[in-house]
């Protein structure tokens, strides 16, 4: 096997013999050839659409090939055969050998791999748009594009434009998604979430379908159960049509890499409906239920039924079988704190623009960090609790994605009867983060380089690479990355990106912040 494409990735190098994260060599084989089949299909329909059933294969086939999404040979395998039946449909297409995915000039493969990386992070999103039924010809047609473009050979050039755009085309996507969200949920209002566990059944959900919960939450009414976020679930509490239900009670552990621990003997059953899913341990692998793309062998799976109405019936049974704590359980976030606050999506944010412009303007606000992305299990990690907790009183932290869980039970105090610390929500509400940028910047008249903000990102799966893509296609500068760089990105990739948009890889809190403030 090999794979590079996420942050833990062995040696920092590549996996070879099994995943760091748990996908053995077969699994990884399986997406191979899985990747390779939309390769082909995307030449089979000659770089554009087919029709919906190949959509919906191409979204989801990527999308299942994304760390800590799908364990399970045999759905990879279901996929693969739907994927061929598709080309076939439409008169087959040159094979597109294996062996040519990752074995290539240095460069070569670094810019298609990123291509690729992004590609699936995008495909996440469509696919929770998809789901919600917001779809965008352009979107869908450039996953044919894309995909066609990996199996030729670019010149350098060539590749690098392919990336601005991919970056630009994903920008509409994540742009889809938040109307997707905010049309059916709402928009997002601040709201504060406990950690604590009250007694008596509960469920814990976890990932980023926002529907999955809602359905959940509709299944459980009147049941005497109760309903936990876990992980990305946790801005679910700030849009309207969620928070309404008054057994949706708090936010239960922290970020994905803790599962293991947070989840060994947990007297709940843990629904999972996307990623970061991690191989569970036997103390509560019998209460681990997945949903949408999500897979892991032996794992009870809730596919879709009629209407897209999935039966949550098994995981409501074994909620109310092992009947929660007997008394409340207080928990609380990696530094102590007991409740955390979400909610700080553009609608809000904007909402107080005129507050924030001022507080800028009359230098109460002397700067605005997004310190936002994944976590993950690297101990220099704790980078980014140090560098908020470092973060002058005078300047806001936006935040978003579950990298968040390092500092967001800190309470740093207010600004202007602002938190200082504002959760814009997960990895998926990127776009948000980036119209509050934009509308920041038109305020002073100035470019978003310009303004007093900066961007210290940590990354660790594919949608932060698309997330990426799209921050530099907007040609977004002094990006501050970390825990580490993409092994994907080769020296001389790298050195383009450095060149061109000045990606600086994260130091020490003390170092950075004597840059940034300067
Ligand atoms: Fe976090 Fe994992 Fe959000 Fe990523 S829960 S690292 O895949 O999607 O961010
Ligand atoms: Fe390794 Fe990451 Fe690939 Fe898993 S997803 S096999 S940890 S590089």
């Amino acid at each position: 096997m090999f794979c590079f494409q996420c942050e833990q990735t062995a040696g920092g190098k590549g996996c070879t013999k099994v995943g760091v994260c748990g996908k053995d060599a077969s699994v990884a084989q399986k997406q191979d050839e899985l990747t390779c089949a939309l390769i082909e299909l995307a030449r089979a329909a000659d770089g554009k659409s087919p029709g919906p059933e190949a959509d919906k294969l191409m979204m989801e086939g990527l999308f299942a090939t994304v760390t800590n999404v799908n364990f399970d040979p045999n759905r990879i395998q279901e996929l693969i055969e739907l994927v061929k039946t598709e080309k076939e449909k439409l008169g087959g297409a040159e094979d597109f050998p294996q062996d040519k995915l990752w074995d290539d000039d240095v460069n070569a493969r670094s810019l298609r791999s990123t291509l690729l990386f992004g590609m699936r992070g995008m495909a996440a999103y469509a696919w929770h748009a998809h789901i919600l039924g917001k779809e965008d010809k352009d979107i869908i047609n450039w996953f044919y594009k894309g995909m066609k473009a990996i199996g030729e050979d670019h010149s350098t050039d060539e590749a690098l434009n392919l990336l601005m755009e991919f970056g630009n085309v994903n920008l509409q996507c994540m742009a889809l998604l938040d109307e997707a969200n905010t049309s059916a949920f709402g928009h997002p209002v601040p709201t504060t979430v406990p950690m604590k566990v009250e007694k008596g059944p509960f469920i814990i959900i976890t990932g980023h379908d926002l529907l999955d919960l809602k359905q959940l939450l509709e299944q459980t009414e009147g049941k005497g159960i109760n309903i936990y976020t876990h992980g990305e679930m946790l801005p679910a509490h700030g849009y309207p049509e969620l928070k309404k239900y008054p057994h949706l009670k708090g936010n239960f552990g922290t970020a994905w890499q803790n599962q293991q621990r947070e989840f060994d003997g947990v007297p709940a059953p843990i629904l999972f409906t996307t990623n970061c899913l991690m191989p569970p341990k036997a103390s509560y692998a019998d209460r681990v239920f997945t949903t949408g793309v999500v897979g892991y062998p032996q794992t009870q799976h809730i596919s879709e039924g009629k209407n897209g109405i999935k039966d949550f019936s098994p995981v409501i049974n074994k909620a109310l079988e092992l009947g929660g704590y007997p008394e409340d359980k207080i928990f609380t976030g990696i530094n102590g704190g007991t409740e955390v606050m979400t909610g700080f999506a553009r609608n809000a944010v904007l909402g107080v623009a005129d507050k924030v412009i001022e507080a800028v303007k009359a230098g109460d606000i002397k700067h605005i960090f997004l310190v936002g992305g994944c976590d993950g299990a690297r101990p220099g990690r704790n980078y980014y609790t140090e560098f908020v907790k470092k973060t002058p009183k005078d300047s806001v932290v936006l935040t978003l994605a579950c990298g968040k869980y390092r500092f967001n039970d800190l309470d740093l105090g207010k600004i202007g009867g602002l938190p200082r610390i504002m959760d814009m929500g997960q990895c998926n509400d990127a776009y948000s983060a980036i119209v509050v940028a934009t509308e920041l910047a038109k305020a002073f008249n100035c470019s978003v380089n310009d303004l007093p903000l900066t961007l210290v990102l940590s990354w660790y799966e594919q949608k932060a690479v698309c997330i990426l893509l799209t921050l530099l296609a907007l040609n977004i500068k002094n990006i501050y990355l970390g825990p580490t760089l993409p092994a994907f990105l080769s020296q001389d990739v790298l050195n383009v990106l450095v060149e061109k948009f000045n990606i600086t890889q994260i130091s020490t809190p003390d170092e950075d912040l004597k840059k940034i403030l300067g």
